[in-house]
């Protein structure tokens, strides 16, 4: 069993600075980049989108899919690096304008289904069998435009699909409360676990935790992964920060709130997670101000804070902390923490 954690990247996580208010100032950086720098800053897998794996899946049979997937394996294999997961990007195709697995459009769910089982034909052929579901746009932004008790029969609907499109697949839900729709169906990790344990098989389902999301939905990143990882759901996490209510910021990890990092860690070490083996991923966002050539700093920076706070939670002084705790004593346990997270 290893006491050390893995680290996962998406190809998003590199990206050339545009903002809803700005186009790109860097300039693109292309897939093989993206791995060096994956391998130059010590991780160790990939997170795809299904487009990322396959660019032009769209106008692909499913054959022709998988081929090109098997050649991005063959990408990943030799360079010593593995898939993490395939997350069906629904949010991106005129198809999805309304939501996929929610929209108001049948022709529309349709095509998010099946989108999501060619997701699952890309996972197999890259060699891993798990799927995100990040619901990007199920949701409203006119509360009344959908049927909400509807709407969680058709997430519903979507995950048994994917369920059923493979023996061994596995699905990890992203929940977000808000950010591009105004309210989403699957808001928290309560709403996550509560459809995956109404799916056809509840063993397959389980969440992928942003730090982001949860701040998001005013909720305790640290306890939402207590919450998760109780359950033996936490099969993944996107660590990041974010800076009180505001547009979702993808900020470095600790950045904002550096207490609140350490104590995801915590609850992380307090659950053995390095040792399941599971990948730690930053999804953080260059700075639109970064050039070009410093653009990978801030995942740099997430790891090596994680990293930091990894040691810190092992040097905690436990004992100290126990007979705190003992007396009831939680002003003296305060000052325990911050002198801790303050010393050198
Ligand atoms: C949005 C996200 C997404 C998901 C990704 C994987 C683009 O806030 O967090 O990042 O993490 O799509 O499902
Ligand atoms: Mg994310």
């Amino acid at each position: 069993m290893s006491t050390t954690y893995r680290f996962s990247l998406g190809p998003w996580n590199i990206h050339p600075g545009a903002d809803p208010f700005g186009p790109p100032v860097r300039p693109p950086v292309s897939f093989d980049d993206v791995l060096c720098a994956a391998i130059d800053l010590g991780f160790a897998a990939v997170q795809f989108h299904d487009d990322d794996a396959v660019p032009a899946l769209e106008d692909l049979p499913p054959a022709a899919i998988v081929r090109e997937a098997r050649e991005m394996r063959k990408r990943l294999d030799d360079r010593g690096l593995v898939p993490e997961f395939v997350a069906p990007r629904l949010w991106e195709n005129t198809h999805g304008i309304d939501g996929g697995y929610t929209s108001n459009c049948s022709k529309a769910r349709t095509w998010a289904i099946e989108r999501s089982k060619r997701a699952v034909d890309v996972a197999l052929a890259l060699g891993c069998d798990l799927i995100v579901m990040w619901p990007a746009r199920e949701g409203t932004n006119v509360r009344e435009s959908k049927n909400p008790i509807e709407a969680s029969r058709q997430m519903l609907l979507a995950i048994d699909a994917i369920l059923s499109a493979a023996p061994n697949v596995r699905i990890a839900i992203e929940p977000k409360p808000n950010e591009p729709v105004d309210h989403a169906f699957v808001p928290t990790i309560g709403h996550a676990l509560a459809l995956g344990a109404r799916s056809s098989d509840p063993a397959r389902v389980g969440v992928l935790i942003e730090t982001a999301h949860a701040i998001l939905a005013g909720l305790d990143p640290a306890d939402e992964m207590g919450f998760a990882l109780a359950a033996g759901k936490l099969w993944s996490v996107h660590l990041n920060d974010q800076n009180g209510l505001k547009f979702d910021q993808d900020k470095v990890f600790g950045a904002a709130n550096l207490r609140g990092a350490f104590d995801q860690v915590r609850v992380l070490e307090l659950a053995g997670y390095a040792e399941t083996g599971r990948f730690i991923g930053f999804d953080v966002k260059a700075q639109r101000t970064q050039r070009a050539g410093a653009a990978t700093a801030h995942l740099a920076t997430s790891k090596r804070i994680f990293e930091m706070l990894v040691a810190k939670v092992r040097s905690f002084p436990t004992k100290a902390a126990a007979e705190c705790i003992a007396n009831r004593d939680y002003e003296s346990l305060e000052r325990l923490v911050l002198e801790h997270l303050l010393a050198a």
